[in-house]
């Protein structure tokens, strides 16, 4: 008897629980919101704590890249053209013309070993090509082939497989005019200090040790080196190695000689031409009068201090090469003046020889580049050929 009614009654709560809901037979209770808000009476709340997520990786934002122009070519004619308001040499700060012939009479340079060379201004690459190329494979192994079916690496190689090496090469912050002679000597040394104040170039402050294959500039133009190296570093990342000692030193360099108003008004021109600049430089708006007026008179007081200017080279100072008065005479039309005989015809001459001047030294491989001084073509993959 029993027992049938407590079928019954099983089957009854069941059916009764189906049509309910679990909840109504013993499941998990329901809370209803009285039953919430006592809740929440109860436990005077610590302040609900604010869900710290974690700090997500700051992505490094994407590299933007300079629009470096397309050719060598197009790349020097566009320097050229920077620094047509401020004909000066990188280093020494030789003016030159619009014919780019040295007034070398403006600097106190003299002719180390090739007279023809010292005569002309050729464009160097304050960052050499071994400095960004020499850690890629199109530098190292030879990937390439020419027409023949021959293998090659190195410079030649690079410009052809290697986007962001091409870029590199043609940066125009990189670009610089210098004496030929000296852009020769350098060769694609790096930059720091040698012992001793050797003059091998007349009154020009430049060494070059070729056993240690180094280059010691004048003071005045570390800054602005330093900053062509850092700024290379920041755009191109690993894409130029520098060691620790590197970095030390050009940070050393860039705080011992600040930026001067040429350097701060290049910055501007080349960044109109490639979209970024140089983050060292303050990006200030041309001064109201226009470049020109501030051109004329800031770049040679600023490159070349009074104390480090033995007298003879003092008027030179005083002239940049664009207004240079007279005596300064600018060495294509009157190149009498500093080199009588040698002047000849040889460095009149003749356009057709430009291109070799014109073109930065890493255009030959190395072994051509670096005059006579120690062979480096065996530890050197540039070399290509
Ligand atoms: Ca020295
Ligand atoms: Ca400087």
């Amino acid at each position: 008897m029993t027992f049938p009614y407590t079928m019954r009654h099983i089957a009854t709560s069941v059916a009764l629980c189906l049509w309910v809901g679990a909840a109504a037979c013993g499941g998990e209770p329901a809370k209803s919101d009285a039953d919430a808000e006592s809740k929440a009476k109860a436990k005077p709340k610590p302040a609900p704590e604010p869900v710290v997520e974690p700090e997500p990786e700051p992505e490094p934002p994407p590299k933007t890249l300079p629009k470096t122009l397309g050719s060598l070519e197009e790349a020097i004619e566009a320097a050229a053209e920077i620094h047509s308001q401020h004909r000066r040499t990188f280093y020494c700060n030789c003016a030159y013309t619009p014919q780019l012939r040295i007034a070398r009479g403006t600097c106190g340079y003299k002719t180390r070993a090739d007279e023809s060379l010292s005569k002309r201004v050729a464009w160097d690459r304050v960052v050499p090509n071994r400095a960004f190329g020499q850690h890629r494979s199109c530098w190292r192994e030879p990937i390439c082939k020419d027409d023949a079916g021959v293998a090659f690496s190195g410079v030649r190689c690079c410009r052809e497989v290697d986007e962001e090496f091409r870029a590199m090469e043609l940066d125009l912050q990189n670009l610089v005019p210098a004496v030929g002679e000296l852009q020769a000597d350098r060769s694609d040394f790096d930059f720091g200090e040698l012992e001793g104040e050797a003059r091998m170039y007349g009154a020009c402050d430049f060494e070059v040790d070729r056993s240690l294959r180094r280059a010691e500039p004048d003071e005045d133009t570390r800054g602005e080196i330093a900053r062509a190296y850092l700024y290379m570093q920041d755009t191109y990342g690993d894409g130029l190695p520098l060691s620790a000692a590197q970095k030390a030193q050009f940070e050393a360099w860039h705080e011992a000689d600040p930026p001067d108003a040429w350097e701060v008004q290049r910055n501007r021109r080349v960044a109109a031409v490639q979209g970024i600049s140089n983050s060292l430089l303050p990006m200030m708006a041309p001064p109201a009068g226009g470049e020109e007026e501030v051109e004329a008179e800031t770049p040679a007081a600023a490159k070349a201090p009074a104390e480090k200017a033995p007298a003879e080279k003092a008027p030179a100072e005083k002239a940049p090469a664009e207004k240079a008065p007279a005596e300064k005479a600018p060495a294509e039309k009157a190149p009498a003046e500093k080199a009588p005989a040698e002047k000849a015809p040889a460095e009149k001459a003749p356009a057709e020889k430009a291109p070799a001047a014109e073109v930065p030294a890493e255009d030959a491989p190395a072994a051509e580049k670096a005059p006579a001084a120690e062979a480096p073509a065996a530890a050197d993959p540039k070399t290509e050929g």
